[in-house]
C-alpha cells in the first residue's frame, strides 16, 4: 500500500489552549470566567472548524478592485473575499470589538475581548486589521469630547448587528513616509460653505472598504510637523454608495495580508470633519495607535499559537526514521523552544490588555498608567519579532510541506511578517519606548516594581535560576540606560532596540514566572514552569556595548 501523509488538524481552539485557559483561570473571578466561557468556547469551535476549513478553501481568493463600469463611469468598487465577508458578520455578532465597550465585566471586559480576538484572528486572514482600527477609532472618538461624532459613529462601530456595524480605516501613511507622519502633505481647506475638504494622496490605507476613517491633514496655513496636522473624521461614501471625492488608485501588491484590501488613495476635496481642534493631529491620533498596537501583539501571539497547534498535532502524525516526530528528542527540543517563546509573548500581550482594561475602568494608578504607556510599544515590538521567528521555525517543523502553498502553512509566516512593520517598525517603537520613559525615570521605576512584584511571588526552587536571569537583565538595562544617557543622544538611540527588546523579554520572563508559580501551586501543572525555565535560557539580556562608530566602519559609511 502506498504511504499517505495525514494533514494536521485543529480541535476547539479554546478547549485545546492550555495557556489561555490557565491564564484566564488565574486572572478572572470564577463567576466572570463562567459567564464568558461559552462565548470563548464557541469562538474556539468556529476557529478550529468552519472558519479554518473556509480559510483553506479561500486560499486563492483576493480582493478585487474594479475602477470603471462597463459604461465608463469611475466606480472604484472593491470586492472582498468570501471569508472576509463571513468574518465581518461573525465579528459583529460575537462582539469582537463591542465586548470591550459594553463593559459587562468591568475591567475584565478588555481581557474578554482580547481573548475573543486571539481565537478569531488566525482563521480569518487578518480581518483583525479592520477590527483593530475600528476599536482604535471608537476609543479615539470617545476620548475626543466631540459629542456629535461620538453620537454619529460610535454606535455603528460597537454594533453587534452586521447590518449596522461599521469598520473604520486609519489613514496615516503618505509617500513621505510611514514612520515620520509629521511630513504628511495632505491639505485641509474650507470650502465656500465653510466645511473642511481634504486634498492629497494616502499611500497605504488598510481595509479601504470601511465606512469611515480617521486621518491626518494639514489645515492650510498651519505649521510643518506633526503639531501642524489635524485629526479628521471621514465618511467614505454618500447615501447612494458613491465614494465622496476619493479615488482608489490601486491595491497594494504585498508579501502577506493579501486579503486586506490595502489601497493607494487620492483625496480630491473629500468632505471631512475635525475631531479635536485644528492642530496636534499626531498627539490626537495616538490613542488609536496604542489600541492597534495592542491588537498587533494579540495577533502576534495568535499566529504563534496557531503555528504551534498545527506543528504539535503534526508531530504526532508524521513518521520518519521509524518513529513519529513527537518521539524524536531533537524535534521535541525544537518545538519546546517555540512553545516557550509563544507562552512568554502571550503573557506580555495579555498583561498589556489587563492594564488597558484597568485604565478603561478607571481602576489604574498613576504608576500603572506610565507602565501601560511604556509597555505598549515594548510589547508590540518584541511580540512582532517573536511571531516571525516562531512561524518561520514552525514551517520548518513540517519539512517541505511547510513551504508548499496549498498546505495553508506559508500564510502564517507571510502574515506574521507584517507585524514588526505596520503600526510602527521595531526601531520606531524602540524610540517611542525611550520617549515613554520620560526624563524623570518614573516609568522605568514602575516597570522595575512590576517585575520585582512578579518575581517576589516565585518561591519554587526550580524557578530560582530563571528569576536570577530576569533580575540580572533588568539591572543591566538600568545601568545601560544610565550610561547611555550620560554618553548622549547618539549612544541612546543606537542601543534603543537592544534595550527595548531586553525590557520586553525580561518582562515576559517575569510574567511567565509569576504564572508558572501560580500554575504549580493551583493547578499542579509544571508546564508553564518548564516554559519559563526554557525561555530564561533563550537570550533575555540582549544589551551589549557596541559603539556606533563600529557600525559606521562595518557599513563603510561616513
Ligand atoms: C493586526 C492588527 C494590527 C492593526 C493594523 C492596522 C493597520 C493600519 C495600517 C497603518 O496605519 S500602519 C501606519 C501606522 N503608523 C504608525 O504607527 C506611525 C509610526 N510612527 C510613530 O509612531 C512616530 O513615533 C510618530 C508618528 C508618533 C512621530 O511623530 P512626531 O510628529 O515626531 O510626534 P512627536 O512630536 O514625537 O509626538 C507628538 C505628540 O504625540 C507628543 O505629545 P506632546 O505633544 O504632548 O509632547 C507625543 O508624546 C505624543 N505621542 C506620540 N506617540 C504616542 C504619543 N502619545 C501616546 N502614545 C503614543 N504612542
Amino acid at each position: 500500500m502506498t504511504f499517505q501523509q495525514q494533514p494536521p488538524t485543529l480541535g476547539n481552539q479554546y478547549d485545546d489552549d492550555r495557556t489561555l485557559r490557565s491564564f484566564l483561570a488565574r486572572i478572572l473571578p470564577t463567576e466572570v470566567l463562567a459567564e464568558i466561557e461559552p462565548s470563548l468556547r464557541e469562538m474556539g469551535r468556529l476557529a478550529g472548524s468552519d472558519l479554518y476549513r473556509m480559510q483553506l478553501a479561500d486560499r486563492l481568493n483576493e480582493p478585487v478592485l474594479t475602477q470603471w463600469d462597463a459604461w465608463g463611469n469611475r466606480v472604484d468598487r472593491i470586492e472582498l473575499t468570501p471569508l472576509w465577508r463571513q468574518a465581518e458578520r461573525i465579528a459583529a455578532e460575537s462582539g469582537v470589538v463591542a465586548t470591550a465597550y459594553e463593559r459587562r465585566h468591568g475591567r475584565f471586559s478588555r481581557i474578554h475581548q482580547c481573548a475573543l480576538a486571539f481565537l478569531f484572528t488566525p482563521s480569518t486572514d487578518i480581518y483583525s486589521c479592520p477590527l483593530a482600527m475600528t476599536d482604535g477609532a471608537a476609543r479615539t472618538l470617545l476620548g475626543s469630547g466631540n459629542q456629535p461624532l461620538i453620537d454619529r459613529a460610535v454606535p455603528h462601530l460597537l454594533s453587534r448587528d452586521p447590518e449596522k456595524f461599521w469598520t473604520s480605516g486609519q489613514w496615516m501613511t503618505e509617500l513621505t513616509g510611514g514612520s515620520d507622519v509629521g511630513l504628511s502633505e495632505t491639505i485641509a481647506r474650507r470650502d465656500a460653505e465653510g466645511a473642511w475638504r481634504l486634498y492629497g494622496r494616502k499611500w497605504f490605507t488598510s481595509a479601504t472598504t470601511s465606512q469611515m476613517a480617521l486621518t491626518l491633514a494639514r489645515p492650510e496655513g498651519n505649521s510643518v510637523g506633526g503639531q501642524g496636522l489635524a485629526l479628521f473624521y471621514i465618511e467614505l461614501r454618500d447615501d447612494a454608495g458613491r465614494l465622496r471625492n476619493i479615488q482608489i488608485n490601486r491595491l497594494k501588491d504585498k508579501l502577506g495580508t493579501r486579503k486586506v484590501p490595502t489601497a493607494e488613495l487620492t483625496l480630491d476635496g473629500t468632505p471631512a470633519q475635525l475631531v479635536r481642534g485644528t492642530t496636534d493631529g499626531v498627539r490626537n491620533i495616538a490613542p488609536m495607535l496604542n489600541i492597534t498596537r495592542l491588537w498587533n501583539g494579540i495577533s502576534a501571539v495568535a499566529l504563534m499559537r496557531r503555528a504551534m497547534a498545527l506543528a504539535i498535532d503534526y508531530a504526532q502524525r508524521r513518521v520518519a526514521f521509524g518513529t513519529t516526530l513527537a518521539e524524536k528528542p531533537l524535534h521535541l527540543d525544537t518545538l519546546a523552544g517555540l512553545q516557550a517563546e509563544t507562552e512568554a509573548a502571550f503573557h506580555l500581550a495579555f498583561f498589556v490588555a489587563e492594564l488597558l482594561g484597568r485604565s478603561e475602568a478607571g481602576e489604574i494608578s498613576e504608576e500603572e498608567t506610565l507602565l501601560l504607556r511604556l509597555l505598549t510599544p515594548v510589547m508590540k515590538l518584541v511580540t512582532g519579532k517573536q511571531a516571525v521567528a516562531v512561524t518561520s521555525e514552525a514551517l520548518e517543523a513540517f519539512g517541505g510541506a511547510g513551504y508548499v502553498e496549498d498546505t495553508g502553512l506559508p500564510l502564517l509566516l507571510r502574515d506574521a511578517q507584517v507585524l514588526p512593520i505596520w503600526e510602527g517598525t521595531t526601531n520606531v517603537l524602540s524610540l517611542d519606548a525611550l520617549r515613554a520613559l520620560g526624563t524623570e525615570g518614573r516609568a522605568f521605576q514602575a516597570l522595575k516594581a512590576q517585575i520585582s512584584g512578579c518575581l517576589e511571588a516565585v518561591s519554587d526552587g526550580r524557578l530560582a535560576e530563571a528569576v536570577r536571569v530576569a533580575l540580572s537583565a533588568l539591572e543591566h538595562a538600568e545601568s545601560w540606560l544610565r550610561q547611555a544617557t550620560e554618553d548622549g543622544p547618539e549612544s541612546l538611540e543606537a542601543g534603543a532596540r537592544r534595550f527595548a527588546m531586553t525590557l520586553g523579554r525580561a518582562t515576559e520572563l517575569a510574567l511567565l514566572l509569576k504564572h508558572a508559580q501560580w500554575s504549580l501551586a493551583q493547578e499542579s501543572d509544571a508546564r508553564a514552569a518548564a516554559a519559563a525555565r526554557r525561555f530564561a535560557s533563550s537570550g533575555i539580556d540582549l544589551i551589549n556595548d557596541r559603539k556606533i562608530d563600529e557600525a559606521r566602519v562595518l557599513l563603510g559609511l561616513p
